[in-house]
């Protein structure tokens, strides 16, 4: 093959290496096989070590764009293997649950080892998992802006359970780091549906009444996002 075609097929396929670093049971694995496989476990699999995947898509109108995602265990931090699983990194996503403190408390902790590891920070994010619990969060949104602001990253809020956020995170950063401005079609062509768990009639839910009482209704069928 000759040069010039070689540098034709390259313009076609953009190659992006992304790695997700946080707490372990944040749900990075979660966020993974949601973007690449549209599915979602409720069961914990703990990732020993790291896991590879790969998503091919083509680029809204322009490129085919090979993702490839680091799925770092929670468990290396501090782990010898680090500093390889970030070499190279095109975005690195830092993660954290929204009901867990914690694990974004450990986000800064994070943060300092990559900045041990690398010379110079590739583009990074923040994105808090689980949105679908909201109304369990323990995390002050605005404590997360404050900090990406300060730290200069991007930041999402996403569900890998109801897939809330995610194709929208992820092409937001890749346009990102190919620096392809993206129009409105774009992002609306890649929402993803939520879904959400219908409740049978049977079930209890309370219905407040003006006079502070609840009432249990137990005839009409409720569309609840858990
Ligand atoms: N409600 C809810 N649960 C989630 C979500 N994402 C993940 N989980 C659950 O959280 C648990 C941990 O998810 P994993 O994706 O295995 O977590 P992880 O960050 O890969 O954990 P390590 O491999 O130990 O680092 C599992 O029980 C998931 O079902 C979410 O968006 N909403
Ligand atoms: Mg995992």
């Amino acid at each position: 093959m000759s040069d010039s075609e070689d540098d034709g097929n390259a313009e076609m396929e953009k190659q992006v290496k992304i790695v997700i670093l946080g707490e372990t049971n944040v749900g990075k694995t979660s966020l993974i096989k949601r973007y690449c496989f549209d599915e979602f476990s409720r069961y914990y699999n703990q990732t020993v070590g790291a896991d590879f995947f790969l998503r091919r898509f083509p680029f809204p109108g322009r490129y085919e764009v090979s993702v490839r995602i680091s799925d770092v265990g929670g468990f290396e931090f501090k782990g010898s293997m680090l500093g390889n699983y970030l070499f190279n990194a095109d975005i690195i996503i830092l993660m954290y649950d929204i009901t867990n403190l914690a694990s974004f408390e450990y986000v800064s902790v994070w943060l300092k080892e990559v900045d041990k590891l690398l010379e110079k920070r590739p583009m990074m994010a923040i994105v808090g998992n689980k949105c679908d619990v909201e109304h369990h969060r323990s995390v002050k949104p605005l404590d997360v802006r404050c900090f990406a602001s300060n730290q200069k990253l991007h930041s999402f809020v996403v569900s890998s359970k109801t897939g809330e956020g995610v194709n929208n995170c992820f092409l937001e950063l890749i346009a990102s780091h190919l620096r392809i401005p993206l129009t409105r079609n774009d992002k609306e062509r890649q929402q993803s549906i939520v879904k959400a768990e219908i409740m049978p009639p049977s079930a209890r839910v309370p219905v407040r009444l003006g006079n502070n009482e609840d009432r249990y209704n137990t005839s009409s069928s409720v569309c609840s996002i858990q």
